[in-house]
């Protein structure tokens, strides 16, 4: 048996680290009679396209950032928000593992015909331009590519920039050609896909964390046997605490290489400059709400703090 598993990241990246160990696990537990085909960024097509591939059943895994799939999927705007999980890594990682999440999430996935496994965090989301961005004052009229969805354009309209909503594998040559002023990413990203040779600023302004979702084709996943359904799991769980620390290992080997070459200068805020980001960013939520009722507010409180408002 193949498993075909497609991933909006090219070789190398978050998404590909995690595809070859749920790959590695999966073809040793089946002692071989497994085989996971793994399609890297590339010629299947964008974000979107990927997951509608996965919806009809021609791909069975993939990964689907709600980046772009909160316009399919609304509830999963909710990780396009910004300052919602706590800073610190360890309150961050309980919340985004705790189980009442994907319960909470998976009939909207189900409704558009995505089974939702699990919800990874690949790191921070850094912003690049060709200028520090330290107060919301630095986006007003800059134009700043986004991922395509609305929510993920309404977090950077809420701090004065134009959003520019464009597929990965444009962004490079959008920015080469001054088509774009701007883009967010995380660090590894950032590395990988060459943006630090179009812009010259990366801020670090710890606003939020790219979070992903492993999805599978609903029918596919309801056709496994027993075993096979319990390996998937099983290996999903498994990886879902080594996925914090692979994201974090990888972003800071890239990190580390773009200071040592001198790549791209580095901005951090302070806890000042963040509250002002943190003040503006409430506008989106307030959309979100508008867009998602009652359900909205649910994830809203369990990514705040765990738990459903009372
Ligand atoms: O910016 C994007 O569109 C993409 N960025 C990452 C890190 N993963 C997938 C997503 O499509």
């Amino acid at each position: 048996t193949t498993w075909r598993f497609a991933l909006e990241e090219i070789e190398g990246s978050f998404q590909h680290l995690y595809a070859k160990h749920l790959r590695d696990r999966i073809e040793t537990i089946s002692d071989g009679r497994i085989v996971v085909d793994v399609f890297p960024y590339g010629s299947l097509g964008t974000s979107t396209q990927l997951t509608e591939l996965t919806a009809n059943g021609s791909i069975d895994l993939a990964f689907a950032s709600p980046g772009h799939l909160a316009d399919r999927v609304p509830e999963s705007g909710v990780f396009n928000l910004h300052f919602l999980l706590p800073e610190e890594p360890e309150a961050a990682q309980s919340i985004l593992q705790n189980p009442a999440l994907v319960f909470e999430l998976q009939p909207a996935y189900q409704a558009s015909g995505l089974h939702l496994l699990d919800l990874v965090s690949e790191g921070w989301m850094a912003w690049t331009a060709n200028k520090p961005l330290q107060t919301p004052g630095d986006f007003q009229e800059l134009k700043f590519r986004t991922m395509t969805s609305k929510t993920a354009a309404q977090s950077f309209r809420a701090y004065g920039a134009k959003p520019v909503q464009t597929p990965y594998a444009e962004v490079y040559s959008d920015l080469q050609l001054h088509r774009i002023h701007g883009q967010s990413n995380p660090v590894f990203a950032i590395e990988e896909m060459g943006f630090h040779d179009v812009q010259s600023h990366m801020t670090l302004p710890k606003a939020s964390r790219f979070v992903s979702s492993l999805i599978a084709n609903p029918e596919w996943f309801a056709g496994l046997t027993e075993r096979e359904r319990q390996w998937l799991t099983d290996a999903v769980e498994d990886l879902s605490g080594q996925a914090w620390d692979i994201a974090q290992q990888l972003n800071q080997e890239r990190l580390d290489t773009m200071v040592e070459r001198g790549d791209i200068k580095l901005v951090t805020l302070s806890d000042q400059e963040r509250a002002a980001f943190r003040k503006a960013s409430q506008q989106a939520r307030t959309e979100f709400i508008k867009a998602t009722e009652e359900k909205g507010q649910t994830l809203l409180s369990l990514m705040e703090n765990g738990r459903q408002a009372p």
